[in-house]
C-alpha cells in the first residue's frame, strides 16, 4: 500500500528516489530565469466532519482570513464555493460546514459528482489542485461512514486525497492517538481497495496557542501539506495529459474525414473537366489535413504550456518531460504533409490510368483515399504505442 505518512521534518517515510537526469533538469530550470506565467486559478477542495478545522487549515495554507469557529450562521451547510483573489490567483476554495456524519451519503453525491466532473475536464483549470480530507487529533475520531461515503469512492475515481490530522500539537497521548487513526485508517482502506491508493497522511497544527502550562504552541506541517498537494497534481498531469491529448487527436482527425466525405459527396465534379474537379477536390481535402495538423500540434503546445504553468509555479521545478506525448510524435505538422502529399500522388496515378472517368468514380475513389489515409495514420499512431 502506498500511504505516505509524513514525519514531522517533513521527509518522506516512502523516498522519492532522484534520478542523475532529474536532478540535471532540475539544475537548468534553476539556472533560467522563470519565464512561465503562475497558473491564475487554484481549485481547492477541503473535506472533513463539523470542527475539524478545515477553514482554520486554508487559513494556515494559504493565508486567507476566513472566519472559523463556533458562531458561525449554521444556515445553507454543505459544499461552497468561495472565490478569494491573493498575489494574482484566483483561489476557488470549496469549503464545507456543518456536516455530520448522518448527512455524509447526501454529501457525497454532491461531492462525487463535482470531482468527476471537473477531473475528467480537458483543461488543467478545471481541475481540484489540491483536495484535503480533515480529521481531528483531538476527538481521533474517524467514522466507518467516512471512509466508506467519501474517502473511498474519492480514491475509487482515481483523486488523490492529503489526510490532514489536524490539532497535532502535543497533548495528552497525542502521539499515540495520531499512530492509531493512522493505523486504522489503513487497515480500513486495505479492506476495500485492492491497488495503492494515492494517499498522504500529515500531522497539522493550524492555530498557534499556549499550552496550559503556558508553553508557546506553534504550528507545522504547512510546507509538507502543500508539498504533497504540488507532488499529486504533478503525478495527475503527467498521467492524465496523454489521453487527453490522444482524445484531442482522435477527434480532430475524425472531424476532419467527416467533413472530407461530405465534401467528397456533396462536392462540385463538372463532366467536362473531370480530372481538374478531382484535383480541386483533393487540394481542399489536404488543406483542410494540414490544418489539422497544426491545431493538434498547437492544441499539443497549449496543453504542455498550461501544464508547466502549474508544474513551475510557487517553488515547483521540473517542467513537463518533452517526451510526454511520444506515441503521437508522427503527428505532426511536417508529418500531415506527407500525409497530403500520398492523397496527391495517389490522385495523380490514377488519373494518369484513366481511372477516374465519370464524377461517381472520381467520388468513390477519393473517398476510398480518404479512409485510407485516415486509417494509416491511426494506425502509425498505435504501432508507436506498442513500440
Ligand atoms: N489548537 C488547535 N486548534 C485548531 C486547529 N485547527 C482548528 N482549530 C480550532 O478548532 C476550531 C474549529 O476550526 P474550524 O477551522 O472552524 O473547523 P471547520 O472544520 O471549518 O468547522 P465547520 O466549518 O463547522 O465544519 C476553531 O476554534 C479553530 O481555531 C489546530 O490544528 N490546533
Ligand atoms: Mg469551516
Amino acid at each position: 500500500m502506498a500511504i505516505k505518512i509524513w514525519s514531522r521534518t517533513g521527509s518522506k517515510a516512502s523516498g522519492k528516489k532522484e534520478t542523475a537526469a532529474s536532478a540535471r533538469t532540475e539544475k537548468q530550470t534553476e539556472e533560467k530565469p522563470n519565464k512561465v506565467h503562475r497558473p491564475a486559478v487554484r481549485n481547492i477542495l477541503v473535506l472533513g466532519k463539523t470542527g475539524t478545522g478545515k477553514t482554520s487549515l486554508l487559513n494556515y495554507l494559504y493565508g486567507f482570513d476566513l472566519p472559523t469557529g463556533a458562531g458561525l450562521p449554521k444556515t445553507g451547510k454543505g459544499l461552497h464555493e468561495n472565490v478569494i483573489t491573493r498575489n494574482g490567483i484566483a483561489y476557488h476554495v470549496f469549503d464545507t460546514w456543518g456536516v455530520e456524519a448522518d448527512s455524509l451519503p447526501e454529501w457525497r453525491q454532491e461531492v462525487l459528482a463535482l470531482v468527476r466532473k471537473r477531473n475528467t475536464s480537458p483543461r488543467i483549470n478545471d481541475w481540484f489542485h489540491a483536495i484535503y480530507y480533515c480529521f481531528s487529533a483531538n476527538t481521533a475520531r474517524i467514522e466507518e461512514a467516512e471512509i466508506e461515503e467519501i474517502i473511498v469512492p474519492l480514491l475509487q475515481s482515481g483523486c488523490k486525497l492529503i489526510v490532514v490530522l489536524t490539532n497535532a500539537e502535543d497533548g495528552f497521548r497525542k502521539q499515540e492517538k495520531m499512530e492509531g487513526m493512522k493505523e486504522y485508517l489503513c487497515t480500513e482502506l486495505e479492506k476495500r481497495l485492492h491497488y495503492d491508493p494515492q494517499l498522504e497522511i500529515i500531522p497539522v497544527v493550524n492555530v498557534a496557542g499556549e499550552t496550559l502550562a503556558g508553553d508557546i504552541i506553534s504550528r507545522f506541517g504547512r510546507t509538507e501539506a502543500l508539498e504533497a498537494a504540488r507532488y499529486n497534481l504533478a503525478d495527475d498531469i503527467k498521467k492524465r495529459l496523454p489521453a487527453i491529448y490522444k482524445m484531442n487527436v482522435m477527434n480532430k482527425l475524425g472531424a476532419w474525414k467527416e467533413r472530407s466525405l461530405l465534401l467528397l459527396a456533396n462536392g462540385k465534379i463538372s463532366f467536362v473537366l473531370n480530372n481538374n474537379s478531382a484535383k480541386q477536390l483533393i487540394d481542399l481535402i489536404n488543406y483542410d489535413l494540414l490544418n489539422t495538423f497544426g491545431a493538434i500540434d498547437a492544441d499539443g503546445d497549449r496543453l504542455e504550456a498550461e501544464a508547466n504553468e502549474y508544474l513551475l509555479a510557487e517553488g515547483g521545478r521540473k517542467p513537463l518531460d518533452k517526451r510526454w506525448r511520444p506515441e503521437f510524435r508522427r503527428i505532426t505538422y511536417v508529418k500531415g504533409y506527407e500525409y497530403s502529399k500520398g492523397l496527391s500522388v495517389g490522385l495523380a496515378f490514377d488519373i494518369a490510368s484513366g481511372l477516374l472517368r465519370s464524377a461517381k468514380s472520381i467520388r468513390d475513389n477519393l473517398g476510398r483515399r480518404v479512409e485510407k489515409t485516415y486509417a494509416a495514420i491511426i494506425e502509425s499512431m498505435q504501432k508507436k504505442k506498442t513500440e
